[in-house]
């Protein structure tokens, strides 16, 4: 299988996480993709590729204009206003507040525009962003070529990225780019399947009006866990798209039977749907050692998920999403690549 990667990912190297009240030091940091890389060399997976510059024009099929430009300033704007950390927002248009659009200080932007305030935004993150934009674009093409599977390395990852929302280490939703390039190549139908622990509340939202992107996500329990607010089991589509969006949300504590199980239900589903080509937002934050997440995979499991993923025997890109168990997140990724190999 062949990866694509860009060493613009270093680029996106905030110093600041806000975690439990502290600032803590980024879970999601560049070391994640070197250790990715080292187990992919060690295996044999395949070649490691550069991306091809796209320019924001697969972007816009999916963001909104002004996001894509809030993205392009924002670091510029902070700075401008004499902040001397990195750029995280303290207010949002919550509940009872009535503005629509983003008001002209970058404080308010950052809130009208931010899903969550975990994640910071410091001067490299636009080009990183765009970066793996672009690596989803190219390994999508790959597959548009006729090859079985394609592995995007992106990083930053995406899926919690909606039309016009960053947040939860997330930028442009790469994945959605990525089924948006194959239908506009001529995939009739997509689908999106979502394994990160993690609720893709992103790709939900730009999908769940469609019928042509069939949306599936395991994860945890929004009840319980991040991003809280989407990702429940009776949101099943809108309009059009209704009966296109299904969601697997799992207790704290899920172990691979049942993981494997609603695993199963959605395979099902992809195949009834008739996908000519398969997404994976691969996220390997599911592995028991995850620092912030609450499911119990063990590195083996991943390559038998691999294998199941495999069966349906559609064309597959795999996203890179979340995962933070630095120390196995190579063993755990390419383990699903060689299971889905055989
Ligand atoms: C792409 C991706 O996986 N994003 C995840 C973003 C999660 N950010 C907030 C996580 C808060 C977790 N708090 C639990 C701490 C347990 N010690
Ligand atoms: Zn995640």
């Amino acid at each position: 299988m062949r990866t694509i990667h860009s060493e613009k990912h270093r680029l996106r190297a905030p110093q600041t996480e806000l975690s439990g009240g502290r600032l803590v030091r980024p879970f999601e940091c560049p070391e994640r993709v070197e250790h990715i890389l080292s187990r992919i060399a060690q295996t044999g997976l395949g070649p490691v590729e550069p991306p091809v510059a796209h320019g924001l024009g697969p972007a816009r099929a999916i963001h909104a204009p002004d996001y894509l430009d809030f993205l392009a300033t924002v670091w510029e704007r902070w700075r401008a206003a004499g902040h001397e950390g990195e750029a995280i927002p303290t207010v949002w248009p919550s509940r009872r507040m009535g503005r629509r659009g983003a008001p002209q200080a970058i404080d308010g932007a950052l809130g009208w525009y931010a899903l969550a305030g975990e994640t910071a935004i410091s001067s490299g993150t636009w080009e990183a962003a765009q970066a793996a934009a672009d690596v989803a674009v190219t390994a999508a093409d790959l597959v548009l070529g006729g090859a079985r599977s394609a592995f995007a390395l992106c990083r930053p990852p995406g899926h919690h990225a909606a039309q016009d929302m960053y947040g939860g280490y997330c930028f442009l939703n790469n994945a959605a780019i990525a089924a948006q390039r194959m239908r506009e190549a001529g995939a009739e139908r997509v689908a999106l399947l979502d394994v990160d622990f993690h609720h893709g509340n992103g790709t939900q939202a730009i999908f769940e009006d469609r019928a042509d992107v069939l949306f599936l996500s395991l994860h945890g329990d929004p009840a319980q866990e991040f991003p809280h607010f989407l990702g429940g089991a009776d949101e099943t589509g809108v309009g059009a798209g209704e009966g296109f969006t299904v969601n697997y949300p799992l207790p704290p504590g899920t172990g691979y039977a049942a993981w494997a199980e609603a695993l199963e239900d959605a395979l099902g589903r992809v195949a009834a749907f008739g996908a000519d080509a398969l997404i994976v937002s691969l996220g390997v934050d599911t592995f028991r050692g995850d620092p912030i997440s609450s499911f119990r995979l063990e590195s083996d499991d991943f390559a038998d998920y691999g294998r199941r993923i495999a069966r349906p025997g559609l064309p597959t890109l795999f996203v890179m999403e979340g995962g933070y168990a630095v120390a196995e997140i190579g063993v755990n990724v390419v383990n699903v690549l060689t299971g889905f190999e055989g």
